[in-house]
């Protein structure tokens, strides 16, 4: 649980939930054995984020008039005025990477599309059935089998598990019978889905096979919740059905989920896959329906798959009457190649056992809370009886309901409701229905409180009152008794992640064995690992953030054209967020820097800096600068706990001025939030000081402002006059102290590729324009596609949000908070984007000329598959004269945190292999260098350990 308020953090003395907390709510058994991760211990998503959607908090006062609008039906709320959304998930997850690719490449042909043979492909290997049509989504399905299957005036025996099925069957003209099992709400039975197969045998001796048109089971819903159904249970169903000839038909969409519950409660099938038992499944069927926004992570589409060939012919008659054509059904091409796709990851274990990980963590903290929760835990959510939790004293009138609409009045937490109105549910039950994919243990942890908050204040819930009486439960209005309770407003310690995930990439895990293999041949050297090896990858925040969907809807507008409009979008935004009157285009941040440094400075002539950057140094050097540090020792000293790490020393930077001579300074360079210091920030009044001492002598002030945005927020953080500013004003602020500045757009920009310079000089400007169109490409581009540019300029707006920046931050502050409450020596304090490991500290049995730093980062990748980055005595570098290395005093592993791309649940694992590490720490040895690269030595440098080791 990350605190709302970061100035609460004490790190001496704060009390603060860590990893037992984390591991109590994960349940025990994903904790064990977690020195070599591996597939069975998942304590964290089994993937990252790729495309995030931003949510907003909305005002309470928007959210009661948004209420009264939607006639108090939570299901006729505008989702843009809900802040967690709990409502369904069905059709609301994430997709993967790989079924957003399958949208680029669907083929969009009336009949017999690539993507169709590929979905046909994809239903046969994990279903195990030979025939299937597609269909718009499971209604389309649901009403074609209607249509062929039942005989009018017959019986449809069903669980009652699908109400859209029920309302096809009774149009068919069928007469609907009742097979679920009859269980108590709060039966503790592994398996209350289990169909009652001697009802059914009673209905069909009482009327005769030949009026039972068919049996419907859909798996794991139903009036109780989402229970699963026992494979001996389902197969004795078959048993009855296959000897009367009645066809049965299985709605398969949480068969994934079914079979896991099979493996996990039922004897005889602990050994056995969850593919393997969703073929089971599937082959007692005669007709297997799906809906593929339930089952395979899709947001439109249903199957209707069969190994009945005759009963195929009649499904591909019908089709084309209602859905589309047989090879399409109502889809687009794009949508059957994501659902293909999908078919594949709905048995995907690790994407299982996290969804259900997630829903077991929400009814842990539900139980904990006193709230009365249906279990054993089901498949798609979380259910609460609103009845037991208001008792006699809560309304007669639709108390789910109103309970539903007062959370979401207070706290922006929509929930589904399950009642007479749904399905003709005998209870009164919250659906707590997580999206797949979607949100994190934080955004569940927010919505617990919430729960907890509305149960506390529901008492003084009056009810609602129908006003449309024959209404669907989708479209039911209705009217309040009394008004709204008065309540104490809603205050959650949980703050969310203010976006879900829209695209989500799968993670590898891997051996520990396959590991050693890997750094050994990556000569332990973290730069020259394979990504898909590894498992959470912090090596750098460059590049590797998640883009929101606005940024990539940009990726679509890109203009390739000579004049591109991205590039004014890219101008417009610097220039309003940043402040710089010019601004020229660069392909990176270091490109930026050689062409500062060749236009700046003459041979001989020194750079004073806030510490070094590796490539802005190599910079430096090339165009015959030399770099001279004017830092405060502080930021040396990883124990000091000074708030700004990231200042200069005023009397260094006087000092250097007056022995070179100001005509000898070709400009002072200033880094928001020091990357080699582990980022830390200067504050505004340091800055305002150094600006005069430039300014005052006519020197230049150039930023490195690569993570200004960061910056800004530790200012608001932690320099008192700045607490109630906006990051927005105070990076305008920051910037307006400089002449310009040099920007890598793959950090704080939220970029995966682009920089710029910003100055305010227009002789300057033309200098560099003339420099860029000679290395990178033209001053309207400067090497980058137009789509890069979009992206980048919608990042620079994204960057300067304040729920954004701060929830960054925190992330990257909760990891800090892990490892100090776990002793391991860091850096103090954590700066804005990465923890320091202090590998002086770590490892003192090593002396630096054995790479400590450089050996803790591979142990780091053989324990867990997690990649950090050395940031000590290699990425130092020789001394140019006496060919020695240079001895940085800080010795340090970055754990760098990409933006918006890793959960709260990723930062446990690694602190968790972090700590498991310092444990061991005595065992690990130093390494001896044995390649070294002429420049910039650290990207492809080889070691191997020194005997011994
Ligand atoms: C980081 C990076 C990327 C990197 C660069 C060099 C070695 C290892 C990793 C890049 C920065 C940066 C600062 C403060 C300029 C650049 C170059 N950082 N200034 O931290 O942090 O920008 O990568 O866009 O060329 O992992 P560029």
């Amino acid at each position: 649980m990350i605190k709302h308020d970061l100035h609460e953090l004490d790190f001496s003395s704060c009390e603060h939930e860590n990893l037992s907390k984390a591991k109590e709510s994960l349940g025990s058994s994903c904790w064990s054995a977690m020195s070599t991760l591996s597939q069975d211990n998942v304590l964290a998503e089994p993937y990252k984020l790729k495309i995030v959607q931003p949510t907003q908090r909305v005002a309470d006062a928007v959210r009661r008039q948004a209420l009264k609008r939607a006639f108090y039906n939570v299901y006729l709320l505008p989702s843009e005025h809900v802040y967690v959304d709990l409502l369904t998930e069905t059709g609301t997850g994430a997709m993967s990477d790989r079924q957003w690719a399958g949208l680029m490449i669907g083929d969009e042909a009336y009949a017999g599309s690539k993507n169709f043979f590929r979905l046909q492909r994809a239903t046969q290997e994990v279903l195990g059935l030979e025939f299937v049509v597609p269909t718009h989504n499971g209604r389309g399905a649901e009403h074609l089998v209607a249509n062929i299957k039942v005989k009018a005036g017959n019986y449809v025996a069903t669980n009652w598990g699908s109400p859209s099925a029920i309302e096809h069957f009774k149009r068919a003209g069928a007469e609907v019978y009742d097979i679920s099992g009859s269980y108590e709400l709060h039966e503790n039975f592994d398996f209350k889905g289990n169909v009652d197969v001697e009802r059914l045998e009673a209905l069909i001796h009482e009327v005769g096979p030949d009026r039972v048109s068919f049996a419907h089971v859909k798996l794991c819903v139903g009036p109780l919740g989402s229970h699963p159904a026992s494979l001996a249970n389902l197969k004795s169903l078959r048993d009855l059905t296959g000897r009367h000839h009645i066809p049965l038909v299985l709605d398969l969409s949480y068969a994934a989920e079914n079979a896991w519950f099979v493996r996990e409660r039922e004897q005889g099938h602990s050994n056995k896959t969850v593919a393997s038992i969703v073929k089971k499944i599937a082959n007692l069927a005669d007709v297997a329906i799906l809906n593929c926004r339930e089952a395979c992570y899709a947001n439109v589409g249903a199957l209707i798959a069969t190994n009945d060939a005759t009963f195929h012919q009649e499904v591909r008659a019908l089709v084309v009457v209602f859905e589309g054509l047989f090879t399409y059904g109502g889809l687009n091409g794009r949508d059957m190649e994501a659902i293909a796709v999908g078919l594949y990851e709905m048995v995907d274990e690790n994407n299982l056992r996290w969804n259900l990980t997630l829903l077991r963590k929400l009814s842990k903290l539900l139980q904990g809370y006193g709230l009365p929760v249906v279990l054993p835990e089901g498949a798609n959510g979380v259910y609460v009886d609103v009845k037991a939790l208001l008792g006699e004293a809560g309304p007669n009138d639709h108390p789910a309901r109103a309970l539903a609409a007062f959370l979401y009045a207070t706290t922006g937490v929509r929930v589904g409701v399950h009642d007479q109105l749904f399905n003709g549910c005998q209870h009164e039950l919250l659906a707590v229905l997580v999206p797949k994919r979607c949100y994190t243990a934080l955004h569940v942890e927010y919505a617990a409180e919430a729960l907890r908050y509305a149960a506390k204040n529901a008492k003084s819930i009056r009810g609602l009152r129908s006003i449309s009486p024959q209404a669907h439960f989708l479209d039911a209005r209705f009217s309040i008794v009394g008004t709204l309770p008065r309540y104490v407003r809603f205050y959650a310690e949980t703050v969310p992640e203010p976006y879900r995930a829209k695209a989500v990439e799968p993670i590898a895990t891997n051996s520990r064995e396959f590991r050693e293999k890997a750094i050994k041949e990556a000569g332990y050297n973290t730069f020259l690992l394979r990504s898909e090896d590894v498992y959470i990858d912090l090596l750098t925040d460059s590049g590797t953030s998640a883009m929101s969907d606005y940024q990539w809807a940009g990726v679509m507008q890109g203009d390739e054209r000579v004049g591109s409009p991205n590039f004014k979008t890219l101008q417009d935004a610097v220039q309003e967020v940043l402040g710089y009157r010019y601004v020229v285009p660069t392909h990176q941040g270091r490109a930026g820097e050689h062409i500062l440094s060749q236009s700046l400075i003459r041979k001989g002539q020194f750079v004073p800096m806030n510490m070094y950057f590796t490539t802005t140094r190599e910079h430096i050097e090339m165009a015959g600068g030399t770099y001279v540090d004017v830092i405060i020792d502080e930021a040396k000293n990883p124990e000091s706990r000074h708030p700004f790490k990231g200042n200069v020393d005023l009397k260094k930077l006087r000092r250097v001025i007056e022995e070179k001579g100001e005509d000898q300074i070709a400009y002072v360079s200033i880094a928001p939030e020091v990357n080699m210091a582990a980022g830390q920030p200067f504050s505004i009044s340091n800055i305002k000081q150094v600006s005069k001492i430039c300014h005052d002598r006519g020197i230049l002030l150039i930023y490195d402002a690569t993570r200004c945005a960061e910056n800004a927020w530790l200012i608001k953080d932690r320099e008192p006059r700045y607490h109630n500013t906006s990051v927005k004003e105070i990076l305008k602020e920051m910037m307006s102290y400089s002449d310009g500045c040099t920007m890598s757009g793959k950090k704080d920009c939220l970029g995966n590729i682009g920089g710029f310079i910003g100055i305010n000089s227009r002789r300057l400007y033309e200098r560099f324009c003339r420099m860029v169109s000679i290395y990178e490409g033209t001053r309207y581009d400067g090497g980058m596609s137009g789509r890069d540019m979009e992206a980048l300029a919608r990042g620079v707006y994204e960057m300067i949000d304040d729920e954004y920046i701060g929830s960054r931050v925190r992330q990257v502050q909760y990891l800090g908070k892990l490892l100090l409450d776990a002793k391991v020596p860091i850096v103090e304090p954590v700066g804005g984007f990465a923890v320091c490991l202090d590998a002086k500290r770590f490892l003192p049995h090593i002396p630096q000329d054995e790479f400590p730093a450089q050996m803790l980062a591979a142990q780091l990748y053989v324990n867990s598959g997690v990649r950090s980055m050395e940031r000590g005595v290699v990425s130092a570098g020789r001394d140019h004269k006496t060919g020695r290395h240079k001895y940085p005093q800080l010795e340090l592993v970055r754990l760098t945190i990409p933006r918006r791309v890793y959960t709260s649940s990723h930062m446990d694992v690694v602190a968790r292999s972090v700590m498991d590490l310092h444990n061991q720490r005595a065992t690990i040895g130093g390494l001896k260098m044995i390649y070294e690269p002429p420049q910039l030595r650290f990207f492809s440098a080889r070691f191997e350990p020194m005997e011994g080791h």
